[in-house]
Formats: C-alpha cells, sequence, structure tokens
C-alpha cells in the first residue's frame, strides 16, 4: 500500500483541512509531515468550526490514528491549547494520536528570536507566524536543537537552559524593544512556566518512533494520508524565498518528513483556490489591490486562521499553479471556494508572467525578481450560486467551461469540486 499525499499549491489556506476530513474515511491514518504551529487547519461540521494547527485533521475521527512526524516542530503549550479544546468537545487524543520522537521542540526563546529578527527587517519583513518557526528549524538544521523524544530522558533542564543561554545572546544583540519580549501577553519566564506545565499535560499522548510505525502499518496494508501544511509556494526550495517557511511543504517534504522511500508515494492530491491568497510579505503577481482584491476578502472570509490576519486577494496564478502541479507529481487536482466567484461577472486568470516583451509560463529565480505585469484571460462568470450544488451535471455550464479550461491549461482535470465549507459540499468528479 502506497501512502497518498494531500497538499497546498498556492500560498496555504487553500482549505486542505476539509479535504483532509472529507478523505479521511478512506484511510486508516492520517499524518502530518512539516511544519507546525503555523498551520491553521479549519474544519467545519455540525454548525461548529474547529481549527487545528499541530494535530493532523483525521482526530475528530476516533478509529483512525493520527500521526505527528519527525519532520514537524511543535510547541507544547500549544498543543496542550489544542488538545484541551478537542477534549472539551469530548474527544480523547491520547487515544487516537502518536508523536514521533524525533519531532523538534519549539522554545519559547524560539518564538522571540522570531519576533525580533522580524521586527529588525522593518518593511522587508517576512510576516511570519511568530510561531518560532524559522528559528526552531534553523537550530535542526543547525544540529543542536531539542525533540520531544528529550522530555522522556533525565538532563532536559540543562539542554534547555543550554540552548535557552544562545538564544539569549542573539535576541539581546537585536537590542529589542521590551514590548516585543512578551509571548501570548505573557513575559518569557510566565511562558516558560506554561511551557513545562504543558509538557506534563500532553504526556498521554504516546511518543514512538513514527518512521517505523509508518512503514509497519504501510507493510500490513494499512491506507495512509499524509497531509501537508502551508503551501507550494511557501516552500522553503522553490517558494518565493525569503518570503517562504522553513520546511519543503512539496510532496518530496513527505518522505524526509515521514522516513519512507519516494518509491512508497502513490496519489498526490494538490489543493488550490479557484483564485489566489497569501499572508505575509513577498511576491504575488496576481494581487488586488482595489475593490475586486476587497469583495475576494469578503466572500471568501480571507483572513488567517492563526493570526487573524487578512489576506492579500488576487486572481488565480496559474504559472505558479502550473509549477506546483510540476513539483510535486500532483495527480488529483481539488479545487476550493470556488463559490466565492459566484456574483462575478468575469473571472480572471493569470495564464502567463509578462516581463519587458517576454512572457513566462513558470515562475523562476529571476521572474519573481522583477516586475511583472500578469498575463490575464477572461472567463464569463455563472451568476448563480453553486453552494447547493452536489454533482457535476448540476453545475452550471460556464463553472464547467472555466474548471475544465483549468484542467487543459493545468495538464490534468480538476475531479474534486468544494463548493462550501461543510463535508457535504464536495463534488467528485467521476
Ligand atoms: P512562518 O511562520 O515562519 O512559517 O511564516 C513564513 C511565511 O509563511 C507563511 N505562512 C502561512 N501562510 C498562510 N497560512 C498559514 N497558516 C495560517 C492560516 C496563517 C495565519 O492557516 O491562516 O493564521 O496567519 C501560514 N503559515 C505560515 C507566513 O504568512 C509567512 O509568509
Ligand atoms: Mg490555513
Amino acid at each position: 500500500m502506497k501512502i497518498d499525499v494531500l497538499l497546498g499549491l498556492q500560498w496555504g489556506d487553500e482549505g486542505k483541512g476539509k479535504i483532509t476530513d472529507v478523505l479521511t474515511p478512506d484511510y486508516d491514518i492520517i499524518a502530518r509531515f512539516q511544519g507546525g504551529p503555523n498551520a491553521g487547519h479549519t474544519l467545519e461540521f455540525n454548525g461548529i468550526k474547529h481549527v487545528l494547527h499541530t494535530i493532523p485533521s483525521g482526530i475528530f475521527h476516533p478509529e483512525k490514528i493520527n500521526v505527528v512526524g519527525n519532520g514537524v516542530i511543535l510547541d507544547p503549550y500549544i498543543l496542550a491549547r489544542e488538545l484541551k479544546k478537542l477534549r472539551d468537545r469530548g474527544a480523547r487524543p491520547e487515544l487516537n494520536m502518536l508523536i514521533s520522537k524525533r519531532a523538534h521542540l519549539i522554545l519559547p526563546t524560539h518564538r522571540l528570536i522570531d519576533a525580533v529578527e522580524e521586527a529588525s527587517k522593518g518593511s522587508a519583513k517576512i510576516g511570519s507566524t511568530l510561531k518560532g518557526i524559522g528559528p526552531t528549524y534553523t537550530d535542526k538544521t543547525g544540529r543542536h536543537g531539542l525533540r520531544i523524544g528529550d522530555t522522556q530522558f533525565p538532563g532536559l533542564r540543562e539542554k534547555y537552559n543550554a540552548l535557552k543561554t544562545q538564544h539569549m545572546r542573539i535576541i539581546e544583540s537585536f537590542n529589542p524593544d521590551p514590548d516585543i519580549l512578551r509571548i501570548e501577553n505573557m513575559t518569557l519566564e510566565e511562558y516558560e512556566q506554561h511551557w513545562f506545565e504543558s509538557l506534563d499535560y500532553i504526556s498521554d499522548i504516546r511518543l514512538i518512533d513514527s518512521e517505523i510505525f509508518i512503514n509497519q502499518s504501510m507493510r500490513e496494508g494499512k491506507k495512509i494520508l499524509a497531509e501537508g501544511a502551508q503551501g507550494t509556494m511557501l516552500d522553503i526550495d522553490f517558494g518565493t524565498y525569503p518570503y517562504v517557511t522553513s520546511s519543503n511543504t512539496i510532496s518530496a517534504g513527505v518522505c524526509s518528513g515521514l522516513g519512507i522511500s519516494p518509491q512508497n508515494v502513490g496519489r498526490v492530491f494538490g489543493v488550490f483556490k479557484a483564485y489566489c491568497t497569501r499572508v505575509g510579505g513577498g511576491p504575488f503577481p496576481t494581487e488586488l489591490l482595489e475593490e475586486t482584491g476587497e469583495m475576494l476578502r469578503d466572500k471568501g472570509r480571507e483572513f488567517g486562521s492563526t493570526t487573524g490576519r487578512p489576506r492579500r486577494c488576487g486572481w488565480l496564478d496559474l504559472p505558479a499553479l502550473r509549477y506546483s502541479v510540476m513539483l510535486n507529481g500532483v495527480t488529483d487536482l481539488v479545487m476550493m471556494k470556488a463559490d466565492v466567484l459566484d456574483e462575478f461577472e468575469t473571472i480572471s486568470v493569470c495564464t502567463g508572467y509578462k516581463i519587458g516583451d517576454e512572457v513566462f509560463e513558470f515562475p523562476g529565480y529571476d521572474t519573481l525578481n522583477q516586475a511583472i505585469e500578469p498575463v490575464l484571460s477572461q472567463f464569463a462568470g455563472w451568476k448563480t450560486p453553486i453552494s447547493d450544488c452536489r454533482n457535476w451535471e448540476e453545475l452550471p455550464g460556464n463553472f464547467r467551461n472555466y474548471t475544465d479550461a483549468l484542467g487543459q491549461i493545468l495538464g490534468l482535470p480538476v475531479t474534486v469540486i468544494s463548493v462550501g465549507p461543510n463535508r457535504d459540499q464536495t463534488i467528485i468528479r467521476k
């Protein structure tokens, strides 16, 4: 049995959480392979909205196992808060969740480094989620990070203090404003105390060698879905560097983030929105800074689910999407939130990046650093609400034209279409 992958093809917030939740019944195990609490995966069912940050989106199905893989980084405080919310709603995550011992820990001082680095960048700031993601992955590759498996051995405090001392030197070198040095409205010492208490609170979640568990489960014929976070254009290698996150968000990240061979990757579900959003700084060739952008933000409720920040909105960027389909080896295209476009007279999509006299089909190292004029094609809008449609035939003709045209440009059909936030508002094209 191969592992299927579900990931974002844009700048995150494509609606991966919902689709993972819809696909979960077909799988036995859902596994996160990268990122950390910078993610905000929103699931909506029975009229209630749930936002997950560290925990895989299969958690609401008690019979499914949810694995936090070695490629993930976690903040015990944020994880404890997430677990508590689930428990308050009657879930028993200790029964169906496992964490890799190799997952790195986000220390309180990682969050402070994130904050002082961002503040020092002024208008060139990345727009990070301030969850300490960059500094934690920096310590991982710098080979002095702490891993959650370390919490099971004596000497944790000493290791913690040694790393904290290094971090304090970095923080002080920025000569920071004292109010930057607060985390979740707490002083460092207060946050630290909660952080250590949280380690106790999460200690009933089993720590394992998840690579062994995953490979054994695969051999036993279990079906596994790897759930990506953020999006391809935020990938540390192929995204719009330096305005990216610090992990490999592409399908290749599944191999290193879970410990599986490339031969064991099966289907790759690529999720994209019918338009485009990005939160944080960096190039966004199709961004709409006027009313149309605001309309998309309003109708699409485009605000960060982790930070509440308004998301930048724009037309669908096909050069970026084509690039993402290529990098990930997408086998199944999933289109989200097309219902947000229901009232538009015409819908534009960007088919190329024009720089000077040349038109580029892909975002390249050079193109993204220059002023891009998006080449736009127009489609007639469908001007009908689609949220109640439940199959392809019921969808308006103009919608089907639009979707088929996208499929043709991208080289594979759009097979899953979401027309609203609920599980049942999902059309699978046979
Ligand atoms: P970081 O925190 O170091 O990973 O930030 C680096 C860049 O990556 C972007 N990023 C995201 N973009 C969209 N959605 C994300 N998750 C949350 C959500 C974000 C939120 O689901 O809404 O609530 O604001 C996410 N996480 C990281 C980030 O904006 C930086 O551009
Ligand atoms: Mg999100």
